[in-house]
């Protein structure tokens, strides 16, 4: 009979993948530990420590369960430091002749284990609604494709929110009841406080002698290691946040991190929780009465629809996809997202949020520092590498098209249909933010002049050729070009000043993005 090692990877820690179920009574799991995982991007420590703490408390629930286990430790002296390597090491050891492994997350993987050989088998990762090829069946031969058409197909397919073959409360979409900016009156729930146990202060004694160079704080960690913890989180969410979730889906707080967001992308993402059974939560939600239909749409349409179609797309036009750069952006990253020092108080906020939680909501990472990268022309490698890098839930599949798509617009509009560029006045209208800026969101030049609102004409004006045609921009290039001539002139010389007084990591030539990531 094959003897089969089953690698287990540090986002695959879930018990109801294909690979487990495989399993014959002779297999060993392998979950391994790596330096090359931790350091490929400097990833925030708090990263590191929920992988690898998660790791070690699902390896015990194998056990438990009865399975052979092999645990291969950070510091173990004959670790290889590298997955692929280090599994052979293990199917050698145990004399398996097969490696049995879930699709990986990442493009870069998923290739080497390709170009491994037969000995390596791939499994379907089956946590995921749609799988590739159901995706690319839907994608294929579609000219005109956009997120809202597969969300509604997958609410079909799944019955999710649906009525007598009608979407429940008569709609798809409600997005219309949702955006509300912030209320000074608000007062959100105090996300659970996760005990650390003996496994969780290990790791972090670990990560700390390895990788503490890393920006990003370790003090405040609070993930869910667990999948009882994370459980504890999605009931948590569901009662004292589903029900303002959509209303303030898009708001930002300078002072309040999370809001009514749910903080499970984390435990969605390596597997704690399916995202199956956070939309049913939600879905029962509203059908006892507990949470509007509003918000409870808004809140699976991100699961459902934008989880799923991110994937989708990153498996379809990978590796080509990681190379786009349709608006020709070279910059490196402002030196200021490493280290939060800015007096732009919107973008200190969401970097200092980040270094502390290792979690920013949406809105801050697209309409904060990304557009402030977007505006500023950073390099899709530039800005990908350090949204990977730093936040909690991240990995490829996911960052990339959410960052080189949908906040860079760098595949041209193929993921959203126009680049998401705003002046001060949107950032002004949903947070907090401006009352505390040394810098003046109502002015568009001069010394206190709000650095997004000459930056966002400077955008608009140097990508003319690209955007013009698009019918979506066509009345915001009409305002600019009634505009007098020595006003446009100000606001340029002022965005170009603005621009040339920033400290940006070494520019980006167009080969940088054949390879990938640059390291640190
Ligand atoms: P909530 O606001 O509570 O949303 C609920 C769930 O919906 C999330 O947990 C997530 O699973 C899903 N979701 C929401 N928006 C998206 C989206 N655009 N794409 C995919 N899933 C979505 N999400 C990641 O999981 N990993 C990433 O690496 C990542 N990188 C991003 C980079 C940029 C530039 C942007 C603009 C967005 C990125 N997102 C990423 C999407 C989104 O910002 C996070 O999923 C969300 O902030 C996680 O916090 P939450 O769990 O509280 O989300
Ligand atoms: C992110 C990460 C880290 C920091 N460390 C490990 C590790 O030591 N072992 C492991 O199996 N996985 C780790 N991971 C998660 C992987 O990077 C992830 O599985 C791939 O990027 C594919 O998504
Ligand atoms: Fe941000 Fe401009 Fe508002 Fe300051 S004034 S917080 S820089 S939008």
């Amino acid at each position: 009979m094959s003897k089969p090692l089953i690698l287990i990877l540090g986002d695959q820690l879930s018990e109801a993948l294909d690979v487990l179920a495989s399993a014959p009574p002779n297999a060993v799991v392998a979950l391994c530990e790596v330096k090359a995982e931790g350091d490929y991007v400097p990833h925030h420590p708090q990263k590191i420590v929920l992988i690898l703490s998660a790791m070690r408390h699902f390896a015990d629930t194998l056990r438990d369960k009865g399975y052979q286990v092999h645990y291969s430790a950070l510091d173990d002296d004959d670790n290889r430091q590298d997955l692929l390597e280090e599994a052979e090491r293990l199917a050698d050891a145990y004399g398996c002749d097969e490696i049995r492994v879930t699709h990986p997350g990442e493009w870069r993987l998923l290739e080497r284990i390709q170009r491994r050989g037969t000995r390596w088998r791939l499994f379907e990762d089956s946590r995921f609604y749609c799988s590739i090829d159901d995706f690319g069946d839907w994608l294929e031969g579609r000219k005109r494709f956009r997120m809202e058409d597969f969300y509604r197909q997958m609410r079909q397919r799944t019955g999710l929110l649906m009525e007598d073959g009608e979407p429940a409360g008569g709609q798809w979409n409600f997005d219309h009841d949702n955006r509300r900016p912030l209320d000074s009156d608000l007062v959100f729930p105090t996300p659970p406080r996760h005990r650390q146990d003996e496994i969780t202060r290990d790791v972090t004694a670990l990560v700390e002698a390895h990788f503490g160079d890393h920006f990003g704080t370790l003090e405040g960690f609070n993930w869910a290691v667990t999948r009882r913890q994370a459980l504890t989180d999605l009931r948590h969410f569901i009662a004292q946040a589903l029900p303002d979730f959509g209303t303030y889906q898009d708001a930002i707080s300078d002072s309040e991190p999370l809001l009514f967001h749910s903080r499970l992308s984390a435990s969605m993402n390596i597997g704690l929780l399916s995202p199956r059974e956070v939309c049913e939560a939600a879905q029962t939600a509203w059908q006892q009465g507990r949470a509007p239909i509003n918000a409870v749409e808004g809140f699976v349409r991100q699961i459902l629809g934008w989880r799923e179609y991110v994937r989708g797309i990153y498996w379809q036009r990978m590796p080509d996809y990681k190379r786009e750069n349709r608006l020709d952006a070279r910059r490196g990253l402002p030196d200021f997202y490493w280290t939060a020092e800015t007096d732009l108080r919107c973008v200190r906020r969401a970097l200092e949020m980040t270094r502390d939680n290792a979690h920013a909501h949406h809105i801050q990472r697209l309409m904060v520092t990304g557009n402030f990268a977007l505006l500023c022309g950073v390099a899709p490698a530039a800005l990908c590498d350090w949204y990977l890098a730093v936040y909690v839930d991240a990995f490829e599949w996911v960052e990339l098209p959410n960052t080189l798509g949908m906040t860079l617009y760098a595949d041209g509009g193929y993921l959203g249909s126009k680049p998401y560029c705003a002046s001060g006045k949107y950032i002004d209208r949903m947070s907090d933010h401006c009352r505390h800026c040394r810098y003046d969101v109502k002015q568009v030049t001069g010394e206190h002049a709000c650095p997004f609102n000459s930056l966002y004409w400077h955008f608009l004006d140097r990508h003319r050729e690209q955007l013009r045609g698009n019918h979506r921009m066509k009345l915001i290039y009409g305002s600019w070009d009634r505009m007098q001539e020595d006003k446009r002139t100000a606001i340029l010389d002022q965005a170009g000043k603005f621009i040339d007084s920033l400290t940006f990591e070494a520019a980006y030539g167009k080969g940088d993005h054949a390879n990938g990531y640059r390291r640190r």
